[in-house]
């Protein structure tokens, strides 16, 4: 998508600090992190919400979680714990309209979230 700025950082049009790459995903810190470690992790396939997932994109979702398990390794948040999150639409906080997980470590978190 020529307009996601997701898929301008995949293109490397937009620099990023990318972390962890494999042949379905990057990952990269967030511009603006909420916590010590802030991970963006993205598909390279476009996808613009959960909402438009379908049963072909079940490997791919899958390969998320897997860079969010060797990314929360890597970064030394196994064992004390991380947060694993994706917001759908606006009402929920999403504001580029390329799915991603936020890996999130470092410090405490609250639940219920905000
Ligand atoms: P969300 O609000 O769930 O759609 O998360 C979008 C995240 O993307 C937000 O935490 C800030 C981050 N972000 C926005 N623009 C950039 C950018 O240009 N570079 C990086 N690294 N992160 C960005």
């Amino acid at each position: 998508m020529s307009d996601c700025l997701f898929c301008k950082i995949l293109d490397g049009e937009i620099p990023a600090d990318v972390i962890y790459e494999s042949e379905t995903a990057l990952a990269f810190r967030d511009i603006n992190p909420q916590a010590p470690t802030h991970v963006l992790i993205i598909p390279r396939e476009h996808v613009s919400t959960i909402n438009d997932l379908d049963e072909g994109h079940e490997t791919l979702v899958g390969s998320l979680f897997s860079a969010a398990k060797q990314i929360a390794a890597q970064e030394g948040l196994a064992d004390d714990g991380y947060r694993v999150v994706m917001n759908c639409n606006e009402g929920a906080g999403q504001s580029v309209f390329h799915i991603h997980l936020h890996l999130l470590g470092g410090r405490l978190f609250n639940w219920p979230p905000g």
